[in-house]
């Protein structure tokens, strides 16, 4: 049987170091219990690239607009005899902004929304765009009002989609996949990569999600039913490149420094987990 999965996320939400981290991991086979590689179908060399690039603790190359490219690999359980291909389009953050902006999708994206069984929604930590509530608008616009130094207008910001909050583009990117796909039931796995950064506020990743992206949540709450999802915090590096690299070093296997927290308060390396949850039936 044939999934394709898609991973979807704004420009710089870890999509491809995942990747990268997921091929080590399955073609290694040095993480108990992960998912292992059965056959590989398409072309090795842009894999094994990003892969040469996260053993060597480098930052891989950002995905820019253009082609996408697609890694297809079938997996196993490792005691296991049947395998499942699964295709995992590496597609721009741009391509996803661009949906955005010009409120359309590419033709061959969307073909590959109308087959696709699971989605991985990718949320990057650090680059969170946060909106305003509603009382706090009050507050911004009372503050103007009693100011009384100018009664001069502030120059007006001219709009641009960079400005709209991140959870408001991320539902709106989930829109999109639902429109296109005619309301198609699939799971979901909702990726809060570099979860490194965001361990320090003790929440499990679902707490993370509710406390920082109100909105998504809910709107994932919502939607249960149609794409049962469930939030998982991945760190594919393992921390920053800079700042942790002499630890990042010292890990016996590469593997080691994958961090996938699934909410159940246990730490693993096994970064498969969300491809198995969006690819169970
Ligand atoms: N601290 C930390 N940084 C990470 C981690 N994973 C990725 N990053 C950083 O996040 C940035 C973006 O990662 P990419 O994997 O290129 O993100 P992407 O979603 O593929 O981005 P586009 O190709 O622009 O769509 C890079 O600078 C990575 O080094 C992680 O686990 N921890
Ligand atoms: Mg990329």
């Amino acid at each position: 049987m044939t999934g394709t999965n898609l991973m979807i996320g704004l420009p710089e939400a870890g999509k491809t170091t995942f990747l990268a981290a997921l091929w080590h991991v399955v073609d290694s086979n040095e993480v108990p219990g992960s998912l292992v590689l059965d056959k590989f179908h398409s072309d090795r060399e842009y894999v094994q690239r990003l892969r040469d690039a996260w053993i060597k603790f480098l930052t891989v190359d950002r995905t820019l607009g253009g082609s996408i490219s697609s890694v297809s690999m079938s997996l196993r359980e490792r005691n296991g005899s049947e395998s499942q291909e699964l295709v995992f389009p590496d597609v721009s953050g741009e391509a996803f902004t661009g949906q955005l902006i010009e409120r359309s999708m590419r033709r061959d994206f969307a073909e590959l929304v109308q087959s696709a069984q699971g989605v991985l929604l990718f949320v990057a930590p650090r680059a969170i765009r946060p909106g305003l509530r509603i009382d706090e608008v009050d507050k911004v616009l009372g503050a103007t009002k009693t100011d009384g130094q100018s009664s001069a207008e502030p120059a007006p910001v001219p709009w641009d989609a960079s400005l709209v909050p991140t959870q408001v583009q991320l539902v709106e990117l989930l829109q999109f996949i639902d429109t296109v796909s005619g309301g198609a039931e699939y799971r979901l796995g909702v990726v809060i990569s570099a979860w490194d950064q965001a361990m320090r506020f003790k929440k499990n990743p679902a707490e993370w999600l509710a406390s920082e992206l109100p909105l998504l949540a809910q709107y994932l709450e919502a939607n249960d039913i149609r794409h049962p999802h469930k939030v998982f915090g991945i760190s594919a590096q393992g921390g920053s490149l800079e700042k942790d690299l002499a630890s990042l070093t010292k890990h016996h296997k590469q593997s080691e420094r994958i961090i996938v927290d699934c909410g159940d308060g246990k730490a693993t390396n096994d970064i498969t987990m969300p491809i198995r949850w969006i690819s169970s039936p």
